[in-house]
């Protein structure tokens, strides 16, 4: 019945904890402690990268915008006129306007994001800035099989994934998702990507362990976190964040290096920590053009055109299939 199917927060609550419990007691029961990035993002995480992304040694979200705002008159000719964007893990939906001051009688606006208030927030934004412009919300998550919202037979789709999110999953999950995400397009759909590029170490280190140590507050946080919702006894002046760069994976990894050796307890549980011990709790990858191109070949879609800023730092693909 729709009753049963209307979000219920509390419901969505307790879900979450218990997944993040589930998360939490194998990540850090493991032979080495991980924990999986999506927990970064509580109401906090979320503010926290928010001031990530202003901050100047974090160059992906500005130099991919700039770039958006090259090339968006190329794309939308591309993906051509009554098209609509399907926009994976939409969040505040900063960047599609980009896309839809460009584009040709636009059909719709799908965001798909599982976090509900975001998800109304950005379709909101987005329908305020283009009036006439169908937007259609779909709560899901977006690394998932979803169904499309019923459109016009023959609508264009075009895919957006900016970001270089795809950053944060490993090649291998990066590829099931881009066909996944193919098999929801459709055959003769178009993907737009950002992503981000392998460069000099420093500039990567710096831009994920910045001076004003915002990027520390937002890897600590998840310690902070597992006190808040799994009662949790971490002694956050016991752990420190540390940005590496593991060029062998070439990708950038957060990690909390704990200080001494400690005794955490949750949930029930003793949490014992070496000295030096870290959790992983990130990846983000870089790619270089070639790579990329094969990641996207090996998923069934073809690299059609990319586009750069003139230092090389970030780019942004549009593919085919
Ligand atoms: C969301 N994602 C693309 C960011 C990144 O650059 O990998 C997350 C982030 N982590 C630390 N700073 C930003």
């Amino acid at each position: 019945s729709r009753a049963e199917n209307r979000y219920d927060p509390e419901a969505e609550a307790r879900t979450q904890r218990a997944a993040l419990l589930a998360d939490a007691v194998a990540g850090l029961t493991a032979e080495r402690k991980t924990l999986p990035c999506k927990w970064l993002y509580d109401a906090e995480g979320a503010r926290l990268f928010e001031d990530i992304i202003r901050l100047p040694e974090y160059y992906p979200t500005r130099t991919e915008t700039a770039i958006l705002r090259g090339c968006a008159a190329e794309v939308a000719a591309l993906a051509g006129p009554g098209a609509a964007v399907v926009e994976f893990g939409s969040g505040s939906a900063e960047k599609v306007g980009l896309l839809f001051d460009a584009m040709e009688r636009p059909a719709a606006y799908v965001p798909v994001d599982i976090a509900p208030e975001w998800l109304e927030e950005g379709a909101a934004r987005v329908a305020a800035a283009h009036p006439g412009l169908t937007v259609l919300p779909v709560v899901a998550d977006f690394t998932r099989p979803f169904p499309l919202p019923r459109l016009p037979r023959g609508t264009p789709l075009l895919g957006f994934f900016p970001g270089s999110t795809i950053g944060n999953f490993t090649p291998d999950t990066a590829r099931e998702f881009l066909r996944m995400a193919g098999r929801i397009l459709g055959p003769g759909s178009r993907m737009l990507i950002g992503a981000d590029r392998v460069k000099d170490q420093a500039v990567l280190e710096a831009a994920y362990d910045d001076a004003a140590g915002v990027t520390a507050a937002f890897n600590m946080n998840l310690l902070a976190r597992l006190n808040r919702e799994l009662g949790a006894d971490f002694d956050l002046s016991a752990f420190r964040h540390e940005a590496r760069w593991n060029a062998e994976k070439e990708r950038i990894e957060m990690h909390l290096v704990s200080l001494r050796p400690q005794l955490v307890r949750m949930a029930g549980r003793r949490l014992r920590f070496a000295g030096g011990e870290t959790i992983h709790t990130e990846n983000s990858h870089k790619y270089r053009p070639e790579g990329f191109t094969a990641l996207c070949a090996a998923a069934g879609w073809q690299a059609e055109r990319h586009w750069g800023d003139a230092d090389g730092l970030f780019s942004v693909w549009l593919l085919k299939q």
